[in-house]
């Protein structure tokens, strides 16, 4: 695929590029929307196979953003930065590094409040205080230490148990007492999640390409670890997929052995259409724009909003009465919770005047 098939292919609106010669990192930032406000979505910093997969991946999830901020009714567009690594972050060494973040902050002060930053995978609240600063202030999630709200991932795990609990219910369970949870991803948000339902009761199945993440939830509250590669074919009550997207396609949805499908990953499926399948297995699906927005209910709650930490939890706790909008809107309709739910979100398109930041 090429960067002008990524971009001819796409429904959104400016997809913009750039490369650093002295690092090697490929840059891209996509604004899918500004129909509700200024587009908002994560920094993402990691290695692809070719410039033309990052800025899709960009594109792709600022589309997720644009639903995620509209089903929250938040006053944000969407969008997202896609950073291609020239070798994995943990190898970069700091001051290349340092160097990817001042040529991120320069493109984000070239777009100079058309599209908002935040945390996303590979980059950290820290980076954030770097962007933010060098950029004329374009990055939400600074730490706390430099007058920040601090990291999205809790509030992303409490959105995410708040979304499960609603799915349980959806699919004719009470509680989560002896259900098995199997949590693909034991990172910022997946690790809170497996915490949160096991101290429900759940019996926690874990994966995670790190051992040593793996070795944590073991040890700190019982999880059974299972192998990467058995994570779509291991028994479960509720898959939480905490990982990377695009894993569930139609022949593993044809296939995966579950009742629910709740977690933090965006862009979960390959495509809508995969949701068909599982809604004709009689899987529960809470959208993953649903079921992850509470990092961006906190950000922009907190950062736009002038939430308090209290305010923001009670919005965040609005996840599940959000899902039961969408899980009896696909029920009425007969369409899949994922039709639904993107229903929901092109509703507030309809009724919402763009409301700006700045
Ligand atoms: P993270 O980088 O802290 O954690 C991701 C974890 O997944 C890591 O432990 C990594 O080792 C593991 N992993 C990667 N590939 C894997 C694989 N194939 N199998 C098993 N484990 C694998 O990221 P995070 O902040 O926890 O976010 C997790 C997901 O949730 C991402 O897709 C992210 O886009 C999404 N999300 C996060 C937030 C947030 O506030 N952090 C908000 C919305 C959505
Ligand atoms: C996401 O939820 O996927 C994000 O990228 C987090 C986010 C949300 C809102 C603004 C910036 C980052």
């Amino acid at each position: 695929m090429s960067i002008e098939q990524v971009i001819t292919e796409w429904d959104g609106q400016v997809g913009c590029v750039g490369f650093d010669r002295e690092t090697g990192a490929f840059f891209s930032i996509a604004i899918h929307s500004r129909a509700l406000g200024p587009a908002a979505g994560g920094t993402r910093a990691m290695q692809y196979a070719s410039p033309a997969d990052a800025l899709r991946d960009a594109t792709r999830l600022a589309g997720a953003m644009t639903l995620k901020m509209a089903i929250a009714g938040l006053p944000m567009g969407g969008g997202k930065s896609v950073i291609a690594l020239p070798a994995p972050r943990h190898e970069l060494p700091e001051a290349t590094w340092q160097r990817i973040l001042a040529v991120h902050a320069e493109n984000l002060a070239t777009v100079a409040g058309q599209y908002w930053t935040g945390p996303d995978v590979g980059t950290s609240a820290a980076d954030m205080d770097v962007l933010h600063s060098r950029s004329g202030g374009y990055a939400f999630g600074r730490s706390e230490g430099a007058g920040g709200p601090g990291s999205s991932a809790p509030e992303t795990a409490h959105g995410v148990h708040v979304a499960i609990r609603a799915a349980i219910r959806e699919a004719g369970f009470d509680d989560l007492r002896g259900r098995r949870v199997l949590v693909q991803g034991l990172g910022a948000v997946g690790h809170d999640v497996a915490a949160r339902v096991a101290a429900e009761g759940a019996h926690v199945i874990a994966t995670d390409i790190d051992p040593a993440r793996c070795e944590r939830a073991a040890r700190e509250f019982g999880a059974e670890i299972i192998d990467n590669a058995a994570a779509l074919t291991t028994a479960s009550d509720v898959f939480a997929p905490c990982a990377t997207g695009g894993i569930i396609t139609a022949a593993v949805a044809e296939e995966l052995p579950t009742r629910v499908v709740a977690g933090a990953a965006n862009n979960v499926l390959d495509e809508v259409a995969t949701a068909d399948v599982l809604a004709h297995r009689g899987i529960v699906l809470a959208p993953d724009f649903v079921a992850n927005g509470g990092g961006g209910i906190h950000l922009v709650g907190r950062e736009v909003l002038g939430w308090s930490a209290e305010e923001v939890a009670a919005h965040v706790e609005g996840i599940g009465a959000t899902l039961g909008e969408v899980f009896a809107l696909a029920a009425e309709d007969g369409v899949s919770t994922e039709r639904a739910a993107r229903m929901l979100a092109e509703r507030r398109f309809a009724t919402s005047a763009p409301e700006l930041v700045q």
